[in-house]
Formats: C-alpha cells, structure tokens, sequence
C-alpha cells in the first residue's frame, strides 16, 4: 500500500482529507504569506482614557440578561460555509490558544486610542469549523440594534464582514479581555472583534454569532456592514 493509500485508509487521514479541512488549511497557507502586522506599542503608550464609541450598552434583552451573570450563560455560535458548526462559552474561548497585542484603535471620526487587547485568533475559530471550499467572508452578527428606521426595518442590528486575508491575519482577534480585564460593556462585552490594519467601525462589538459566507451582496444594504450600508467604505484600511 502506498504511502497516501495508508493515510487516506485511517480514520485520522480520512478526517484530515475532509474537502472543508483541506480548504482550511488551503486558505492559511495562501494568506499567512505577505501578512503585514499593523505596528505593536508597549504598556506605556496605554491610552489613560479609551473613547467608547457608537452603542455603548445594547439594550437587547437577551445581551442584559446575558450581562447580569457576567456572560456565563454566553454561547458564541459558528456556523454557515463551515463543515463543523460549534458553539463556545467563554470559558471554551479563553481556554484556547490566546494572542495579546497593543494597538492603536483610529476611528474614521479622527480620534485614536492606544489599548491592550487579549483574545482567541479568529484563525482557531476557523480552522475548528474547518471552511467550506465556497468560503469567502466572515460575517460578524451584533446584539445592538441600530436604526430600527433604517434600510431593513426587520433587522437594524450592528454587522460587519471581513475578507478571508483579514479573517486569517494573526492580529485578527476576538477579544475577551482590555486592558487585562474582561472587556468592558461599553467597548464590547462580552467579545469584540479587532481587526487592527482598519478603521474603527470594522471592529464589531458585542458579537453574538460568526456566520461563514460566499458574498454578502443580498444581505440587509449590500455593503458588507451597517456603516458600510450608509455609505462608509468596505476596506477601511491604509
Ligand atoms: N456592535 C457595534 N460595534 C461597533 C460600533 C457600534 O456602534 N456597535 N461602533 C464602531 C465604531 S465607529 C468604533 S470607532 C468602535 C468603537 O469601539 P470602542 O467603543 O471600544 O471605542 O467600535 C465599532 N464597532
Ligand atoms: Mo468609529
């Protein structure tokens, strides 16, 4: 028997010759080429005072009902172009591999905060829910509603897509913990996304569900997120 007979014949080699783990890691090795990281401070640079910008407490009742426990009741849900959809408490999350980084937060308003952020790689998220080969964005799900008069009167919840490049990249985070503490209400509770090569709006706060898709053209504004459906541009980074 050949040497890839072999591993195709194991239970493991069958698991690893998955179509949706080949796509994974097909996708990784493409993009983890050529990453550049946006600049890392130290702890000195520590902004005293962090800007809460846009919703600062969701008044969603599920998000307050969640928030009186401290999150414990908390699932975040992966699913869509994914082969294994999951659900995680944060306890799961904070038990996977973490990143920590300093960074600048610049908000297309023209303020810029500098704040240490720790949290899951978006990357191990996804190599766990192994991608579908039609993958091509990640969308981030919100609990604040936004304008209920808006575009989509049934849904004016806060959005935002990314690309497959920024979902990968090693800065790409979801955030648990600012500044060494859980993440405060008013930055993002209980997780927030930090997407660090692009501008403030990209960075979805309270995130309650990852959804892998093919495009976003038929969803709420077409624009890929809910400033991008007012006119903010899609790639908001330099
Ligand atoms: N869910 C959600 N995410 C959001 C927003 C929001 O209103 N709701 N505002 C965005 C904008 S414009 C900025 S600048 C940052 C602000 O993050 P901060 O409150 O931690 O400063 O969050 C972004 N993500
Ligand atoms: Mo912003």
């Amino acid at each position: 028997m050949s040497g890839c007979a072999k591993v195709a014949d194991s239970s493991a080699g069958k698991r690893a010759l998955q179509a949706g783990e080949d796509a994974t890691l097909y996708v990784q090795r493409l993009l983890l080429t050529n990453q550049s990281l946006a600049r890392e401070f130290s702890k000195q640079d520590i902004s005293s005072w962090f800007k809460p910008n846009g919703t600062e407490s969701p008044s969603d009742e599920e998000y307050q009902k969640f928030a009186k426990t401290g999150f414990a009741e908390f699932r975040l849900k992966i699913g869509g172009l994914v082969e294994h959809p999951f659900d995680a408490s944060l306890a799961d999350l904070r038990a996977m591999p973490a990143r920590t980084q300093i960074t600048r937060h610049d908000c297309v308003e023209g303020w810029s905060c500098i704040g240490q952020w720790t949290g899951v790689p978006l990357s191990e998220l996804l190599q766990r829910a192994g991608l579908k080969p039609q993958a091509r964005y990640v969308l981030f799900h919100c609990f604040d509603q936004m304008d209920p008069n808006g575009l989509d009167a049934s849904n004016s919840n806060y959005y935002e897509t990314i690309d497959l490049t920024d979902a990968f990249h090693p800065q790409t985070l979801l955030a648990y913990d600012m500044n060494g503490a859980a993440v405060p209400v008013a930055h993002g509770a209980p997780l927030r996304l930090r997407v660090e090569r692009q501008l403030g709006y990209k960075m979805a706060k309270y995130v309650k569900a990852i959804e892998v898709v093919d495009n976003f053209e038929n969803l709420r504004g077409g624009r890929g997120g809910y400033w991008e459906d007012l006119g903010y541009d899609w790639y908001a980074g330099s």
